[in-house]
């Protein structure tokens, strides 16, 4: 665990863990802890906080554990929790100056008179839990960054940011409907998604909790891995030969000229690898 020790005049914010592995597809939970002055038990009129992150490769989805306020310590209501999102927005102001985290989420609490967090609680102290859904087609390494979304008066901001590194999914990449199988429906699914249909279940009977929304937004997440002809860009080609291939077909390309130096072997190679 990094340190959380903090000069005086800094309100400090660190994860628990500073770098993390996570298959794609799976969560991952961001602890973040708390302190300021010195090491001192200082308090202060309150924090705002942006969490950002990259969402082409995280999901958020929610806060737990969010330091509520100190009526329950001491009974006494000297500071609050004043905001949380529940949806992302658009990361426009970029507080974190990094353009690869496009989307944040916000938290903040406010103390009256100075007075946040609660004295009944000891510094450091674990001020909120983040949780993120890796994307089924996530790779590489995404940062988590925080940013002060408004320090207390006379302080600044020093905040340590997260590494998730995404491992490859532990489920089979093709079957979109988590059927537990990849067969011709999954083809059927991908290949109305990549022709742009947003209603692509209207004659198919999904497994039992899977929707129409939840099939979509796999489909879409698994795009980066979906070329499968290696032409550069994802579309309806590759829905057909995807479809053709779950179908059982061992010539994919009839009809189709694929770019150099791509064979109707190395697409099925492509396919292949993904079941
Ligand atoms: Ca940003
Ligand atoms: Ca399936
Ligand atoms: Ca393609």
């Amino acid at each position: 665990m990094p340190d959380v020790l903090a000069a005086s005049g800094e309100q400090v914010l660190a994860p628990t863990v500073v770098s993390q592995a996570v298959q794609a597809g799976e969560n991952v939970v961001l602890t973040i802890r708390y302190a300021t002055g010195n090491g001192s038990d200082a308090r202060t009129s309150g924090l705002g906080v942006g969490v950002h992150y990259d969402a082409n490769r995280l999901v958020f989805t929610g806060f737990s554990d969010v330091y509520q306020d100190l009526q329950t310590l001491s009974g006494n209501s000297a500071a609050a929790l004043i905001g949380r999102d529940s949806v992302p927005r658009v990361d426009e102001e970029d507080r974190d100056r990094d353009s690869t985290t496009n989307r944040m989420v916000g938290l903040a609490w406010v103390g009256l008179d100075g007075r946040w967090p609660d004295q009944g609680v000891t510094l450091p102290m674990e001020l909120f839990k983040v949780h993120f859904r890796v994307s089924a087609g996530a790779q590489g390494t995404t940062t988590v960054r925080l940013s002060s979304l408004g320090t207390a008066n006379g302080y600044d901001l020093t905040a340590t940011s997260a590494e998730v590194s995404a491992t490859p999914s532990a489920y089979v990449v093709l079957d979109v409907d988590h059927s537990g199988r990849v067969d011709a429906t999954d083809g059927l699914l991908i290949q109305r998604r990549l022709t742009g249909a947003d209603l692509i279940d209207s004659d198919v009977r999904l497994p039992t909790g899977e929707t129409n929304r939840s099939v979509v937004e796999r489909v879409d997440e698994l795009r980066v891995y979906l070329d499968v002809d290696r032409s550069g860009q994802v579309d309806a080609t590759d829905g057909l030969l995807m479809v053709r291939r779950l179908n059982g077909a061992d010539i994919l390309d009839s009809g189709l000229l694929l770019s150099d130096p791509q064979s109707n072997a190395t697409v099925i190679s492509h396919i292949d690898v993904l079941k």
